[in-house]
């Protein structure tokens, strides 16, 4: 009796570890104060059945030793604490067990603890799959490719200290003992923009500020730099080089090693950091206008910098960012540019160098993670989705409006696959079932991305259309196509009250997630992503061989238009859901617990916020009132049943239709923790088979030889 009791004291303070034994599992209310209870003893992770519910709890705790995940090998589900690591298990036993590949969905707002957790779990993989010393070379070289393009692809911004400006999803490879062998990673639109402009409070990437800050006197010397980012116009604009959080001394020194790790020689650390140092020295290339109003240039140093690191012509650099070159009937003309176009010019230049330099090193960490097929042995892949968090500030522009599309495009995909597709499986399984009602975003994705009537086709075409074609005029045909959706808005469109929150140069989109007011200004340009084409035939001729890299000579002969920026990027999403889709997925649900980035601080309503958007209540609901727990036992259907299993493991198998059903439904732990035995019982059966299968083809492979 004393031990009920404590048990249920325990239970009172640390509330349950699965909101599916909530009695009260309706109430929101209760769900967060369960939440509440958990963060309050630092238990941050709570389960939804099989989605993971993390709150961030801004703060270093003691769950992550190699201790703990030693804890969680091979451990069943419900058997430990919740964890980051339990799902990471049980994805990777899924893999090996069922051959199937596996992804984990890591969601939730900018802030909330994604990034974190991919690199936790990829840590876990790391010390706890089987390894060699090839495969140690593998997983060192999967783990420090996150530093490198933390580096280059992360930066402060107002909501998040580290805030990822790319999305990124990587595929690891295990090899037929379950080893990662190989891993390979896909980039999703990195914010250009801030290389050139960071808002008040933020930051450009951390790469700028470690080199400076990090970098050897002989290497800044080389590069030309000095020490004070003061120094720098790319720098300056969010008057906030320094973050209390962060150490760029020493993140320099980590980025520096891993570089080395993930097999760069010196050479190309050198080329890659003259890369960054033109960025800077770009930033402060300026311009004075002559009698005619052309511009000149005049900080003949800079280019002089600029010349060697880009190992280009000075004069050629020069002129051509202070002219434009059209080529019109076979004829070459050319005209000078105005300051406004000038200085237009070298943002452009210095985007896409950056841009294109992000994906280049991105393409080579893919070398040297990429594993070479030995003929017969297979690989199964697990993908890990780290994306940038949906985000909403002051001002808001195209780079908001693709990473908040791509939020939406991510929940669509664990509608269709938790909340749809688990209630149609019910309903074809035959089970008695009242539906649950969810919000479907689906309507908010057609009105981006709707062929001819959604907002990027709108843009597109505005984009296309020679002649006139404005921000305003993009709005203004927007507002015309889009006016009666529930989800739009705008200043014409509003109602008295809520016009005045609205701008006449401003779009609202009623998100998932909430409301975001767009500023239509330079969504044109940025969606055109344009670089003059003397500027790109300047840099085909760089001999620095990452520039040669990455600007290649048919694009000045290919008549055809590249693809816009959202619709290269809407294609990419595409894909990826589509990879996603052919995968078995896990579910990371990620929460924001304050907005001052600060530990022990439980904004409740912040929290109820992100509970309601994130569907969480009525994911609960599909759970509870359906099957509490529900796996695919296909080693213990009756078609292959060749064992014995006990009576009473048996009997807790209730198959719906007895001959082909793969999958059984389970109420409640107990029953599942029978399944869990028999399911073992069965797999040591099969390893042993296996075993045999294997020895005989060994034998007779030594007989053929
Ligand atoms: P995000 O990836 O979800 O935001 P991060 O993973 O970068 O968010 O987390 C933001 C910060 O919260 C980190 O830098 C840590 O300081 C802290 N944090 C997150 N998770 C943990 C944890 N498990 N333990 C301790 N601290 C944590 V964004 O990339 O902005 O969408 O776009
Ligand atoms: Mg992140």
């Amino acid at each position: 009796r004393l031990t009920m009791e404590s048990a249920l004291t325990a239970r009172d303070r640390v509330g349950v570890q699965d909101f599916v034994l909530l009695e009260n599992f309706t109430s929101e209310a209760a769900f967060i104060e369960n939440l509440r209870k958990r963060f309050k003893e630092n238990l941050i992770y709570t389960y939804i059945g099989s989605v993971l519910v993390s709150v961030n709890p801004y703060k270093e705790l003691e769950i992550y030793s190699k201790q703990n995940m030693e804890r969680y090998r091979g451990v069943s589900f419900y058997e430990v604490s919740p964890h980051l690591y339990a799902i990471a298990d049980n994805s990777y036993r899924s893999l090996r067990t069922e051959r199937k590949d596996q992804c984990i969905l890591i969601s939730g707002e900018s802030g909330a603890g994604k990034t974190e957790a991919t690199k936790k779990i990829l840590q876990y993989y790391a010390v706890t799959c089987p390894a060699s010393q090839q495969v140690e070379t593998v997983k060192d070289r999967l783990l420090q490719s996150n530093p490198v393009l933390e580096a280059f692809g992360n930066a402060k911004t107002l909501r998040n200290d580290n805030s990822s400006r790319f999305g990124k999803y990587m595929d690891v490879q295990f090899d037929y003992r379950g080893a990662p062998v190989g891993g390979h990673i896909l980039n999703y639109l990195l914010e250009k923009s801030r290389v050139v402009h960071q808002n008040h409070g933020e930051r450009n990437f951390h790469i700028f500020y470690q080199l400076l800050e990090g970098g050897e006197e002989d290497l800044l010397r080389r590069l030309g730099l000095e020490k004070n980012p003061q120094q720098y116009h790319y720098l300056v604009k969010g008057h906030c080089a320094r973050v209390s959080s962060i150490n760029d001394k020493n993140d320099w020194k980590i980025v520096r090693r891993a570089l080395s790790i993930i097999s760069f020689k010196d050479n190309e650390v050198e080329d890659l950091l003259s890369i960054v140092a033109s960025v800077l020295h770009l930033g402060n290339v300026q311009f004075a206008a002559d009698e005619q109003g052309s511009a000149q240039v005049t900080t003949e140093n800079q280019i002089k910098y600029l010349a060697r690191l880009l190992a280009v012509e000075g004069s050629v650099l020069r002129d051509a960012l202070i002219h434009k070159k059209i080529i019109a009937k076979g004829e070459e003309l050319i005209s000078p540019l105005n300051l406004e176009q000038a200085a237009y010019a070298r943002d452009a230049l210095a985007k896409a160098i950056y841009g294109r330099t992000f994906s280049w090193l991105v393409n080579k960490v893919n070398k040297s993670l990429a594993y070479e097929f030995p003929g017969w042995r297979s690989t199964t892949v697990l993908g890990l989705l780290d994306i940038y968090g949906f985000e909403v500030f002051q001002h808001n522009s195209f780079e908001q409006f693709c990473i908040n599309y791509c939020n939406e495009k991510l929940q669509q995909l664990f509608i269709e696959l938790t909340l749809k597709s688990e209630q149609e499986e019910y309903e074809s399984e035959g089970i008695a079932w009242e539906p649950v009602q969810y919000f479907n975003n689906k309507i908010i994705c057609d009105l981006v991305e709707e062929k001819f009537k959604g907002i990027i086709s709108i843009l597109d075409e505005e984009c296309l259309r020679p002649g006139d074609a404005t921000d305003t005029t993009f709005l203004e045909k927007l507002e015309e196509t889009v006016k009666n959706h529930p989800h739009f808005l705008t200043h014409k469109l509003a109602d008295q009250k809520t016009r005045k929150s609205l701008g006449r140069e401003e779009f609202r989109l009623l998100h998932y997630a909430g409301e975001v007011t767009y500023s239509v200004a330079g969504f044109l340009d940025k969606n055109n992503d344009l670089l003059f084409r003397n500027l790109k035939e300047t840099m085909c001729n760089s001999e620095n061989p990452i520039i040669n890299q990455c600007f290649d000579r048919t694009e000045l002969t290919d008549k055809k238009r590249p693809e816009t920026a959202a619709t290269q990027f809407k294609n990419s999403l595409s894909k990826l859901m589509e990879i996603l889709m052919s995968k078995e997925p896990s579910y990371i649900r990620c929460i924001k617990p304050n907005d001052a980035k600060q530990s022990d601080r439980f904004d409740e309503v912040l929290i109820r916020h992100q509970v309601k958007y994130l569907g969480l209540m009525e994911n609960l609901r599909v759970r509870r009132a359906g099957f509490a727990y529900r796996r695919k036992y296909e080693l213990l259907s009756p078609c292959s049943w060749s064992h014995r299993c006990s009576e009473q493991q048996r009997a807790a198998l209730t198959p719906h239709r007895e001959q082909e059903a793969t999958k059984i439904f389970i109420r409640f732990p107990k029953t599942l923790f029978a399944t869990e035995d028999a399911l073992e019982v069965r797999k040591q059966s099969l390893a042993t088979k296996m075993q045999a299968t294997w020895r005989g083809f060994y034998r007779r492979k030594k007989f053929l030889h």
